[in-house]
């Protein structure tokens, strides 16, 4: 069986950044899927899989899930849907993650779309989100900022050294933000 060609895009950038935001919008414009990791493991808990306790106390303590538990759901949607142009939204988050996905996947992305926010906005949108998210408390948030700064900022670092990175200033308006990542993929659609 020949693997299917897939392109893909990491889309990276702190908590509340706006990355599940501004996906909705790239889908719409240019059909991409979207995949949220968060959303993968979020959906994981709740149909009662063997690993949903786990996976709930990691998001509870803001740490990142081991990769192979990710890394399978993630692999699942990019086998079962019938697109060949995916976004992976907050995905990865570590060093690890990054090298176990492009071994176990074999696939590198195009480029890594980055939401460069700081951390002062990104706290008051989460804190007003009322999504009803277990993690968005300000104690979680904290623990998210932190995880976010020491494991994976250095994931970006790692592309923009390999001239990946296109970097977008996510602090403006929805509108305006999503003005600059237009300008993005116009370019190679
Ligand atoms: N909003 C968005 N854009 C705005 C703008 N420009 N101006 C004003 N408001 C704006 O946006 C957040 C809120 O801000 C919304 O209310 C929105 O309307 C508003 P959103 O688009 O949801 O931001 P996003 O970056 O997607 O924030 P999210 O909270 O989802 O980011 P995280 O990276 O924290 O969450 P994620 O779901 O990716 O991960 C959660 C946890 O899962 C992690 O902490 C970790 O424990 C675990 N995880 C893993 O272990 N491994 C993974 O690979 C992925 C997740
Ligand atoms: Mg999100």
């Amino acid at each position: 069986q020949t693997e299917k060609k897939v392109k893909v895009v990491f889309v990276l950038g702190g908590p509340g950044s706006g990355k599940g935001t501004q996906c909705a919008n790239i889908v719409q414009h240019f059909g991409y899927t979207h995949l949220s990791a968060g959303d993968l493991l979020r959906a994981e808990i709740k149909s009662g899989s063997e690993n949903g306790t786990m996976i709930q106390n990691m998001i509870k303590e803001g740490k990142i899930v081991p990769s192979e538990v990710t890394i399978k759901l993630l692999q699942r949607e990019i086998k079962e849907i019938s697109n060949d142009k995916f976004l992976i939204d907050g995905f990865p988050r570590n060093e690890e993650n990054r090298a176990a996905f492009e071994s176990v996947t074999g696939i590198v992305p195009e480029f890594v779309l980055f939401f460069d926010c700081s951390e002062e906005e990104m706290e008051r949108r989460l804190l007003s989100r009322n999504q009803g998210r277990e993690d968005d408390n300000i104690d979680t948030i904290r623990k998210r900022f932190k995880v976010y700064m020491e494991s994976s900022l250095p994931v970006i670092e790692y592309y923009n050294s390999k001239g990946k990175v296109r970097k977008i200033d996510a602090a403006k308006p929805i509108v305006e933000v999503f003005e600059a990542v237009r300008a993005v993929f116009s370019p190679i659609e």
